[in-house]
């Protein structure tokens, strides 16, 4: 952690206090939504609503794509501002190096490998299969809050199951946008292609509408309709997943910044991972116009958190859902350097996230915390921040970081595992991960190797530590496939090495 900050408040941990001496459980049906202050406050006893939440979830978006995380090209005020107010994470991570599986573990606190959801749903069965949808037995932090008493609405890509598995069977009660789409069919009104269509959107819009901002509309419409009631926003853009599509006065805007860039050695791709190439710098001016658009939604969303005067009672959380794009065959969109790889892979271009959580008289301002935190994490965290009790058998590989956001305790664990069987279309192989204290090992399952990295020292996993340090490295594969073992993590069905094998010699020959 970086500098300390005010662990004492008065408001919150007086409040959790009161909330464990008397039980919750006979308040929440007493009064649904509402929770009681406790010294510090305001006077004793008196009503004060839960937090909301607004849960920023963008898709695709790097590790270095925002301004406050470095990037010198894209634009990005409200998401650094928000950085300001609220705590910023070097080491977040999703679950997973792609889509689906990341998300269904911030509904769930469970992993993707535990879950069945190994792969971004429609992806390929081979060579090892998975799970095509969200269980409905899962309880999700929806169904949680909305049990509270929460509003919930749901506004963008959720790309967890096909019809009956949508956000409106999952604990929100409003869907706008949701359904098995991993991507829309493009980002201008009437998302509309070759019979492709975003079938959840309510009806309306115009020529030239920007999905982004489309979405945004709509996410302040719910927020408008939720007055009176403590609410969950889950605004879970499409963007900044290809089609890489932005305005048109965006995309020109950027193109004439991209131009007075200053001259720079080397080539602007280089070839990586056999076929695959990477960007070595950022200049894409769509990809920029694409990631203003998201930033102007943040803060759009802020100024109507203002306008409705709950600001100060609102929690909010900026995630992505992997790594940035920056390896595949053709011009990459972005680039995750000093990170290596991107979306696709367990490096950590793939998985390291930019992760911020405001959460105003609790959380220093403008702090920084370098703890390692993923994507599992946000279930059981979100729980304790609206005083609720833990989901006995759901989020259970996820731990509360309130400590960390309240400057102090680091969470309780021994790892963070990742699980990948499975191709995809970035150039990765099939792959297995654990990062431990400064150490992360990465375990190839074609051929069993493993590379070991420091990445305190080594950011960029350049240098593998394996044969150095050859005990570090059996510890961590000996953790990492106790974990496999320990949550059933689907392989191959006949002998896993064979069958890789068998997949490799194929796509090479293809
Ligand atoms: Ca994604």
């Amino acid at each position: 952690m970086d500098g300390r900050m005010d662990t004492r408040n008065g408001r919150v941990t007086g409040r959790r206090a009161f909330l464990k001496a008397v039980g919750f459980g006979a308040l929440a049906m007493v009064a649904p939504g509402v929770a009681w202050a406790g010294r510090g406050g305001g006077r004793r006893g008196q009503r004060r609503r839960r937090p909301n939440f607004v849960f920023f979830l963008i898709d695709d978006l790097g590790w270095k794509d925002l301004g406050c995380y470095g990037s010198e090209f894209y634009e990005t005020p409200n998401i650094d501002r928000l950085a300001r107010e609220g705590m910023r994470f070097t080491d977040a991570y999703a679950a997973c190096p792609v889509c689906s599986p990341t998300r269904a573990s911030i509904m769930t606190g469970k992993y993707p490998a535990r879950l069945g959801i190994t792969q971004w749903i429609g992806g390929s069965n081979e060579p090892t299969a998975y799970r095509h949808y969200m269980a409905l037995e899962e309880v999700t932090i929806a169904e949680a809050l909305k049990e509270a008493g929460y509003a919930t609405g749901f506004v963008g890509k959720w790309h967890l199951g096909d019809k009956p598995y949508y956000p409106e069977h999952q604990g929100f009660d409003v869907n706008i946008g949701g359904d098995s789409s991993g991507a829309p069919p493009t980002y201008f009104y009437p998302y509309k292609k070759r019979n492709r269509a975003l079938e959840t959107m309510p009806p309306g819009g115009e020529e030239g509408e920007y999905l982004t901002d489309r979405l945004t509309d709509e996410a302040l419409k719910f927020l408008d309709g939720s007055r009176g009631r403590p609410f969950l926003l889950y605004l879970s853009h499409y963007a900044v997943h290809t089609p890489i599509e932005s305005k048109e006065e965006l995309t020109e805007k950027y193109r004439a910044k991209a131009e007075r860039l200053p001259g720079r050695d080397g080539p602007k791709f280089v070839g990586v991972y056999g076929r695959y190439k990477t960007r070595q710098w950022q200049d894409h001016p769509a990809f920029a116009g694409m990631v203003q658009s998201v930033d102007e939604s943040v803060g759009r969303v802020m100024r109507k958190l203002e306008e409705l005067g709950v600001e100060d009672n609102t929690i909010v959380i900026f995630m992505s859902d992997n790594g940035g794009l920056s390896t595949v065959p053709r011009e990459a969109p972005t680039c995750n350097l000093p990170l290596r790889a991107g979306k696709g892979w367990l490096y950590e271009g793939g998985i390291r996230e930019p992760m911020i959580i405001k959460w105003p008289g609790v959380v220093r301002p403008g702090g920084v915390c370098r703890e390692p935190v993923t994507s599992t994490d946000f279930y059981p965290t979100m729980l304790e921040m609206a005083g609720l009790p833990a989901r006995r058998g759901q989020h259970v590989d996820g731990v509360s970081i309130v400590g960390l956001l309240k400057g102090g305790a680091k969470p309780k664990r021994e790892a963070i595992y990742w699980h990948y069987p499975h191709y995809h279309g970035s150039g990765n192989r099939p792959s297995g991960a654990v990062r431990a204290g400064d150490y992360k090992l990465i375990e190839w399952y074609e051929d069993e190797s493993v590379e070991l990295y420091n990445l305190r020292k080594d950011i960029g996993e350049k240098q593998d530590l394996a044969k150095e340090m050859p005990e570090k490295a059996a510890e961590l594969r000996r953790i990492l496939h106790e974990w496999r073992r320990g949550i059933d993590a689907s392989m191959p069905a006949s002998g896993r090495r064979e069958d890789y094998q068998l997949w490799r010699d194929a796509r090479l020959k293809r």
